[in-house]
Formats: structure tokens, C-alpha cells, sequence
């Protein structure tokens, strides 16, 4: 006759022993499957004399239960240890920094900034934007600006030339964006209201100058535009790109061959231990040029000086954004080092808009 004694205490070491669910499994089939150890005790029971019945009957239930217990408590254990490990092993650090999305990583050069800037102040004051390309005739460059042949004016641009083509035409990259100007001069009728932002190139290098550097010129064309709807634009573009309620203008007399007369203008600021504010203080800072367009580039663009006059003006993007962005030297804005970008790029989605604020 089978111990029972010594049956359940090698079945409840087995399920001690079980290290998993799968293993506990299969004690439990080798105890109470079909063809179990305990299932064949349990069926030993129905040959039985009545008496026989009535002692081992207990005993065999009894082992069942037991067993049957032990099993059910170490399933509960051992999934109680499975949790505890993949707490552990899951854990996380929420103090952990979250990562930038890759669509929000990247960075707005300062330059593409600015341009964005300008655009959106001068739209708001009913401008449009126009392009040309960078490789321009001599005559779109100078000749129609009125840069007489021969004369020493187009020696202050130091011009890139290209090889002569097969006519003999010497094209050049353009030196400033006013080629665009003409452009729009001759194909489209005043009332004209337009900036031209864009590349342009001189045969220039050190400290504050690179071969291409970027422009912004803005042009008025109507019967009555005058010196001081210009003044006006530009004191309320100042105020707006640099973000400041009022600023004092400087209007100093100066040359250019296409407008008469001809401007610089300085804007108030204050240096103090190198830094630099606007709208404040007692110093001036050059920011653009500008004038009265010349009665002769409109006569080469197709107007009548005596019905349309209008004004222009011109400055250096990357002069603008150096100083309203504290940037020290301009070569780092054309080496494409990405170490640069993340200290002074803007982010995708900041942007520029008068609502929100320009640099918000
Ligand atoms: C400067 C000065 C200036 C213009 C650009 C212009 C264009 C046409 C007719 C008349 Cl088509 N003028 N442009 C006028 C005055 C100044 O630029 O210092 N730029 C950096």
C-alpha cells in the first residue's frame, strides 16, 4: 500500500520546488491529472471493502486537498515574484529629462530669423516680397541705377564678374538687391510697395565683412510719396524689429548714385560694458541708407518722374541681426557648425508674428 505520508511530503517538496508556472504545471498534472499519483489513490477508493473506504478515504481526500492547496498558494507566490521582478527591472526615472521631439530640434539660422521678422513687420504695413536671382546683367546691377559706364561709383562695390559669355556680356553677382527693384519697377505699375530681401556678394573679407553677406531694401513708388512717409516707415520699423516704444533718428546727408537726395541714418542706443541698447542713451549706431529714388532709374524703368516720385532705402541683414541678437563676429553665420546654431538658432515653431510678439 502507498505511504501517504511520504507521497505528500514528495509532492509538497515538488511544489516547493517549482521555480515558475510552467513547472508547477506540471507537478500538478503528475499529482492531480488524469493519470496523476493522487487521481489513481482516488480511484483505488470504488474497490474497496466499506470498511477499508471509511479509513483511507479521508486520508486520500484529505492529500488531495492539501496538495491541491499548496499548489494554488505557490501559484499566488510565484506570480507575486514575477510582478516584484518586473517592477524592478521596468523601473523608470521620472526624473529623467524629457526628450525634445525630433521635429522641434532643429534651429532657424539668426539670418532666416530676421528675414522673417522683417517680413512680417513690413507686411503689416501693406509691403510685398519680392526675389530676383543673384546672377545679374551689368545692366540691372548698375546701368539702370544710375551708375554712369566709366564711372568711379561702380568701383565702391567691389564687384565678382563672371567670364564674358559667348556675346560678350560680362554678368555679375549682384552687389546689392536692388536689381530686384528695377525688376519690379518695369514689370509692374505704382502704386508700389515692396521689400526684396536676399544674398548679395563683394569682393570683401575680414573681420565684419564675408563675399556674400544679405540685404533688405524696401521701395515706395506713388504720385505723392515723400521724404517723410519714409522717415515714418522707418522709425516704425526700427521701434518694431528692436522692440522698443520710442527711438531717436538720425538723418546725416550722404551719396548714393540712384537716390537724391541721398541719407545714412543712425538710430539712439547706449553701450554700457559692451552691450548694447536701443530706444535709450545718448550714443548712435548706423543702421541703413535710404533716399529719394533718382529721376533718371525712374526714367530707365519706363515712369514718368513728373507724375511718380518714391523712396528707397537699404541695410545688412546680417548687421541688424548681430546687433539685436548680441552676436559678436559675422564669419560663424556661413561655417554651417551646428555647435553655433543651437546656441543662436530660433526654434521651428516660434514664429515671428506682431500678435504674438516677434521673438516671443
Ligand atoms: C545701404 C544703402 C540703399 C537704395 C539702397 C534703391 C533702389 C532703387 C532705387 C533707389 Cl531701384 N534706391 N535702393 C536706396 C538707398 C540706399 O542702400 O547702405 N545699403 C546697405
Amino acid at each position: 500500500m502507498t505511504d501517504l505520508n511520504q507521497l505528500e511530503r514528495d509532492l509538497l517538496t515538488q511544489v516547493e520546488a517549482a521555480s515558475d508556472e510552467a513547472a508547477l504545471e506540471s507537478v500538478r498534472v503528475s499529482a492531480l491529472g488524469k493519470k496523476g499519483s493522487v487521481s489513481e489513490l482516488l480511484k483505488t477508493l470504488g474497490a474497496m471493502t466499506p470498511e477499508e473506504r471509511k479509513e483511507r478515504g479521508p486520508l486520500i481526500n484529505g492529500l488531495r486537498d492539501k496538495v491541491q492547496g499548496a499548489i494554488v498558494a505557490k501559484k499566488e507566490t510565484l506570480a507575486e515574484e514575477a510582478l516584484e521582478a518586473r517592477l524592478s527591472a521596468e523601473r523608470i526615472d521620472v526624473t529623467l529629462p524629457v526628450p525634445e521631439a525630433p521635429e522641434s530640434r532643429g534651429r532657424i539660422h539668426p539670418i532666416s530669423q530676421v528675414i522673417e521678422e522683417l517680413t512680417a513687420i513690413f507686411a503689416d504695413m501693406g509691403f510685398s516680397v519680392a526675389e530676383g536671382p543673384d546672377i545679374e546683367t551689368d545692366y540691372l546691377n548698375f546701368t539702370a541705377l544710375n551708375f554712369p559706364e566709366g564711372h568711379p561709383a561702380r568701383e565702391m562695390h567691389d564687384t565678382f564678374f563672371l567670364a564674358p559669355d559667348e556675346k560678350g556680356e560680362r554678368k555679375v553677382l549682384r552687389t546689392h538687391t536692388s536689381p530686384v527693384q528695377i525688376r519690379t519697377m518695369t514689370s509692374k505699375a505704382p502704386p508700389i510697395r515692396v521689400i526684396i530681401p536676399g544674398r548679395t556678394y563683394r569682393h570683401d573679407s575680414d573681420q565684419t565683412h564675408t563675399p556674400m553677406f544679405h540685404q533688405v531694401e524696401g521701395l515706395v513708388i506713388d504720385k505723392q510719396a515723400n521724404i517723410a512717409h519714409m522717415k515714418w516707415i522707418l522709425e516704425e520699423f526700427c521701434k518694431a524689429f528692436f522692440e522698443v516704444d520710442q527711438v531717436k533718428m538720425r538723418f546725416r546727408p550722404s551719396f548714393f548714385p540712384f537716390t537724391e537726395p541721398s541719407a545714412e541714418v543712425d538710430i539712439q542706443c547706449s553701450r554700457k560694458g559692451g552691450e548694447i541698447r536701443f530706444g535709450e542713451g545718448t550714443d548712435w549706431l548706423e543702421i541703413l541708407g535710404c533716399g529719394m529714388v533718382h529721376p533718371n532709374v525712374l526714367r530707365n524703368c519706363g515712369l514718368d518722374p513728373d507724375e511718380y516720385q518714391g523712396f528707397a532705402w537699404g541695410m545688412g541683414i546680417d548687421r541688424i541681426a548681430m546687433l539685436k541678437y548680441g552676436m559678436p563676429d559675422l564669419r560663424p553665420f556661413f561655417e554651417a557648425d551646428v555647435r553655433w546654431l543651437n546656441h543662436y538658432g530660433f526654434r521651428p515653431l516660434d514664429i515671428p508674428s506682431l500678435v504674438s510678439g516677434l521673438t516671443s
